[in-house]
């Protein structure tokens, strides 16, 4: 298998690395690739030193699959090239997710619906990939109808610039302005741009990505996305209504069997899901599940994951792995 990264100095690109190593990936060859102006850069690789090569000469070594991490301009302009000579990309861009000819996948959930004239595959948003891998298992039971979701989206989801600008901010320098705002000792209702109808981006993907993976374009949706101090991973409070009358214990059982899932959920001993724990770990946590009584048929649940782990590389790495697995390469 010859791999490629674009985007490897990135946050998520160096994750992308580690979780090869880690995993096992199955390696012929691995090229690393980013902007030109970090060629030549040196990475490690099971003891190796690995250069840095531009997207053109990574593009000349004619990949088997190459994991995007470079953002949507790159994604839009490079994507279809390397899909053009056999490779097949997985994207962790917003380029091609709502695509209506590419699929959305989160591996627990719709990698079936993979076939091989897939070229481009798309990787979901991290707030995104969390929320679902619990919500899916549910819907399968119980039909849900209704999701209101509140996040608490860690910096590293804006990138190394904004961690830099966290990190000063706790030593008392106030320059760097990733946000509008400083994000020490405060809290930002806003997570990318905002839109025309007054939602953000962040919020838009939430709603729309959700229903493209669940393939169910009837569940009502409402999100507000918050960016917090935070580096771990992105927190999420969920109020789901479902169509069928829930229960707990059951809710519980499915989730404790659910591949990738870890339930966290012991009020008594103060336990429930937190960044702190959740960072650099691949699951997703859920916690604090318990009963809405103001509303018929609706619980409440609290969900964590490292954005940087499950919300991106992890994911993508998983999809790889599925390829393979099913032999689609
Ligand atoms: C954030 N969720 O936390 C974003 C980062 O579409 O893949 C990931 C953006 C994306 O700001």
């Amino acid at each position: 298998m010859k791999l490629g990264i674009i985007g490897v100095t990135g946050m998520v690109g160096r994750v992308m690395i580690h979780l090869l190593e880690k995993r096992n990936f199955p390696l012929k060859k691995l090229y690393l690739s980013a902007s030109n102006k970090s060629v030549g850069k040196e990475f490690f690789f099971k003891k190796k030193i690995y250069k840095v090569i531009s997207i053109y000469d990574l593009f000349l070594k004619k990949p088997d699959i190459v994991l995007f991490s470079a953002g949507s301009d790159i994604s839009k302009k490079w994507a279809p090239k390397f899909s053009g000579i056999g490779s097949i990309v997985i994207d962790n861009s917003s380029a091609w997710r709502m695509d209506s000819e590419k699929k959305l996948i989160v591996p627990e959930i719709n990698a079936s619906c993979l076939c091989k004239k897939d070229k481009i595959i798309a990787n979901p948003n991290c707030s995104t990939i969390q929320l679902v891998m619990v919500l899916f298992p549910l819907h399968m039971k119980y039909e849900i109808s209704r999701i209101i979701i509140s996040t608490y989206q860690s910096v590293t989801g804006t990138g190394k610039q904004a961690l830099d600008q966290l990190c000063k901010e706790q030593k008392g320098h106030f320059s760097l302005k990733v946000y509008p705002y400083p994000i020490y000792q405060n809290v930002l209702p806003h997570c990318d741009q905002f839109t025309e109808n007054r939602y953000t981006i962040e919020e838009m993907k939430l709603i729309n990505e959700t229903k493209k993976i669940m393939n169910d374009y009837n569940i009502g949706i409402t999100a507000t996305s918050v960016r917090v101090p935070v580096i771990g991973g992105h927190s999420e409070s969920v109020n789901i209504t479902f169509r069928k009358k829930p229960n707990i214990d059951c809710i519980y059982k499915i989730l404790l069997k659910t591949k990738g899932i870890i339930v966290q959920d012991n009020p008594k001993k103060n336990i429930y899901p937190m960044p702190l724990y959740a960072h650099k770990k691949d699951e997703v946590f859920v916690g604090r599940i318990r009963k809405d009584f103001s509303f018929q048929n609706s619980i409440n649940l609290w969900i964590v994951a490292d954005n940087l782990h499950k919300g991106a590389a992890t994911n993508a790495i998983q999809i790889a792995e599925f390829l393979i697995k099913n032999k689609h390469i």
